[in-house]
């Protein structure tokens, strides 16, 4: 299986994060990269290779215009207002205050741009997200082109990303931008299963009117977990989406006996939709030690997932997203891919 990686990664390296109240050194780290590539060199899952670069309207084709263009000035529009730290928001149109305006000043833009407050914008990282949105593109290259498999080393994540909001650590949604493409190229159907302990928001938001996407989650219950507002199981999809949305939440400690059947019952359904892609958004934060989660899968489980999702007999792209019990974040990754490729048929 090839890996698609890029180094500009380490351009977003953000050194505060808005968590327990501090600023704290943000959990989403380049290490994590840096974790994950020695895993695949010293595991030999197969060749790493660069990115290609990609014409703008493909991440055009899932994020707006202006959101894009704020991405793009956003640290310079920060800096020239006179502000020392990372740019971080502290203001949202409330329920309260049901404005269409975009405000001009950037503590108002920064607020209308992004639907949490834990991710600071520093200086080179929408260099980094577009690198991570190259890299998601040339994995999904390599499948158009008849790969059975690709792994996209994707980072800062992306499946929080809404169309026009970033937050959860995420600026663009890579595995979205990834599905577009193929669908531009010719698949019909794509599904996108979310193995991320969190509820990829972003994702299920782009794809919710759709019946060309099939968005399946398995994550911490949003009564309990980040995001906190979306991921619920009574969100099917609405329009031609409907019955194209399956959510499912699970409680605190589950272990992967629990996590495995939703697996399957996940993969029963992807199966019906009969998609001619399988788009894995792959987090593996689901892990015992997982600092800022709350399930109970072992370094093993993550093997018998990629074996799981192998069974399936379907194209897959994996795409990286979150992880953070830094040190073993590469055994974890490369498991559930060395699983899939060694179980492939
Ligand atoms: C912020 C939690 C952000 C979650 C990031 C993540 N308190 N998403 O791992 O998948
Ligand atoms: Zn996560």
């Amino acid at each position: 299986m090839k890996t698609v990686y890029s180094p500009k990664h380490n351009l977003r390296n953000p050194k505060t994060e808005l968590a327990g109240g501090q600023l704290v050194t943000p959990f989403e780290s380049p290490k994590r990269a840096d974790y994950i590539l020695s895993a695949i060199k010293s595991e030999q899952l197969g060749p790493v290779i660069a990115p290609a670069q990609w014409p703008r309207s493909l991440v055009e084709s899932i994020h707006d215009i202006g959101y894009l263009r704020f991405l793009d000035t956003a640290w310079q529009q920060w800096t020239e207002a006179g502000n020392e730290g990372e740019a971080i928001p502290n203001i949202w149109q409330s329920r309260s205050m049901p404005s269409q305006r975009i405000p001009n000043h950037i503590d108002g833009q920064l607020g209308y741009y992004s639907l949490a407050g834990e991710t600071s914008i520093s200086k080179g990282t929408t260099e980094a997200a577009w690198a991570s949105a190259f890299v998601a593109l040339s994995a999904a290259e390599l499948i158009h082109r008849g790969e059975n498999s690709a792994f996209a080393l994707c980072r800062p994540p992306g499946h929080h990303a809404s169309k026009n909001q970033f937050g959860g650590y995420c600026f663009l949604n890579n595995a979205a931008i990834a599905a577009q493409k193929m669908l531009h190229d010719g698949a019909q159907k794509i599904a996108i299963l979310d193995v991320d302990f969190h509820h990829g928001n972003g994702t299920q938001d782009i794809f919710y009117q759709r019946n060309d996407v099939f968005y399946c989650s398995i994550h911490g219950d949003p009564m309990e977990a980040f995001p906190y507002f979306l991921g619920f199981s009574d969100e099917i999809g609405t329009g031609l989406g409907v019955d194209h949305n399956l959510n499912l939440p699970l409680q605190r400690g589950a272990t992967f006996h629990i996590w495995h059947q939703a697996l399957n019952h996940a993969l029963r359904k992807i199966l019906q939709f009969t998609p001619d892609v399988l788009v894995i958004s792959l987090g593996v934060d689901t892990f015992e030690n997982d600092p800022i989660s709350f399930f109970k899968l072992k370094s093993k489980d993550f093997t018998q997932m990629g074996k799981t999702i192998a069974s399936m007999n379907l194209p897959t792209l994996f795409i990286m997203e979150g992880g953070y019990a830094v040190e073993e974040i590469g055994t974890n990754t490369v498991n559930v891919l060395k699983g899939f490729k060694n179980e492939a048929a």
